[in-house]
């Protein structure tokens, strides 16, 4: 089993590639009507906002429907796995760098998209008023980069673990910008408070856990307790409700039935 650092991962970065675009496609529309948690001070937030938008207090975040998944960004639930690649030319267009941001990073160049800023740095929030830091140490990668970081995996562990742990060029999750990896990219993570938080409250900041223990041939990939994907609040309480809280559940059935999803407005708690 490979312990791997941020640092060797993002040895040599590369300058992307040509950039295009990667927003809305079609509308489509889900919904999810229950509410995992509450608190006493649920109510005021209720009244104020949306339930699903930020509170500084994880105890009181609260997901809650009806809310619309209005895939403005379709990109944001795109499918991307062993069999359903991004192609070379994926880009998203709007990648910032997050040293711009009160977030901490393994290294200066940690770059995502900046819709999920606005989460990324509720979560972080959230996660100081217990007490932990969270600590992003890769997010976007481009289609260059992650052939690179393919070509290191297999020559320091051989093709087989490689296959298991790193996606190979225009497959990675990373390259939507919408992936991170947090703390220490190894397995103890899990065991680190940190890793503990992420792991209990990421999902409310719509952070989705992608490779989970026990699910290697579902996902093709073995555990990873620090590899999350925005797929926004609402979709991670789709994930839980009705995909054995499992995304690549979640991701195939909105891939496989997009069509009709956007085509019938479809609700799946409607
Ligand atoms: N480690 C994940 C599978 C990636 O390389 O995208
Ligand atoms: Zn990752």
């Amino acid at each position: 089993m490979s312990t791997r650092t941020a640092s060797g991962l993002e040895a040599n970065r590369e300058a992307h590639g040509e950039r295009q675009r990667c927003d809305a496609a079609s509308p489509m529309v889900a919904r999810a009507s229950s509410r995992p948690s509450t608190s006493s001070s649920t109510a005021s937030m209720r009244r104020s906002r949306p339930a699903y938008r930020l509170s500084g207090n994880p105890a009181t975040r609260v997901v809650k429907g009806p809310v619309a998944i209005t895939v403005e960004g379709l990109s944001l639930f795109l499918l991307v796995d062993k069999q359903h690649p991004l192609g070379a030319s994926y880009v998203p267009f709007d990648l910032v760098n997050l040293k711009s941001y009160p977030v901490k990073t393994t290294w200066p160049h940690v770059e995502l998209r900046k819709a999920v800023m606005p989460e990324v740095l509720a979560m972080v929030r959230a996660a100081r008023a217990d007490g932990v830091t969270l600590t992003s140490s890769s997010g976007y990668r481009s289609y260059k980069y992650q052939k690179g970081v393919f070509q290191r995996e297999v020559e320091t562990y051989g093709r087989e673990t490689a296959e298991r742990e790193s996606a190979r060029a225009g497959y990675s999750q990373h390259q939507l910008g919408t992936a991170v990896d947090f703390g220490s990219i190894s397995d103890d993570y899990e065991r680190t408070s940190e890793g503990r938080w992420v792991a209990a409250h990421a999902w409310q900041y719509g952070f989705s856990l992608s490779y989970p223990a026990e699910y290697e041939q579902v996902t093709g990939y073995r555990h990873e307790s620090w590899h999350y994907r925005y797929i926004t609040p609402e979709g991670a309480l789709l994930q839980r409700q009705y995909f054995r809280d499992v995304q690549q559940y979640l991701l195939e059935f909105l891939h496989d039935n997009r069509d009709g999803l956007v085509r019938a407005r479809l609700r799946p708690n409607g």
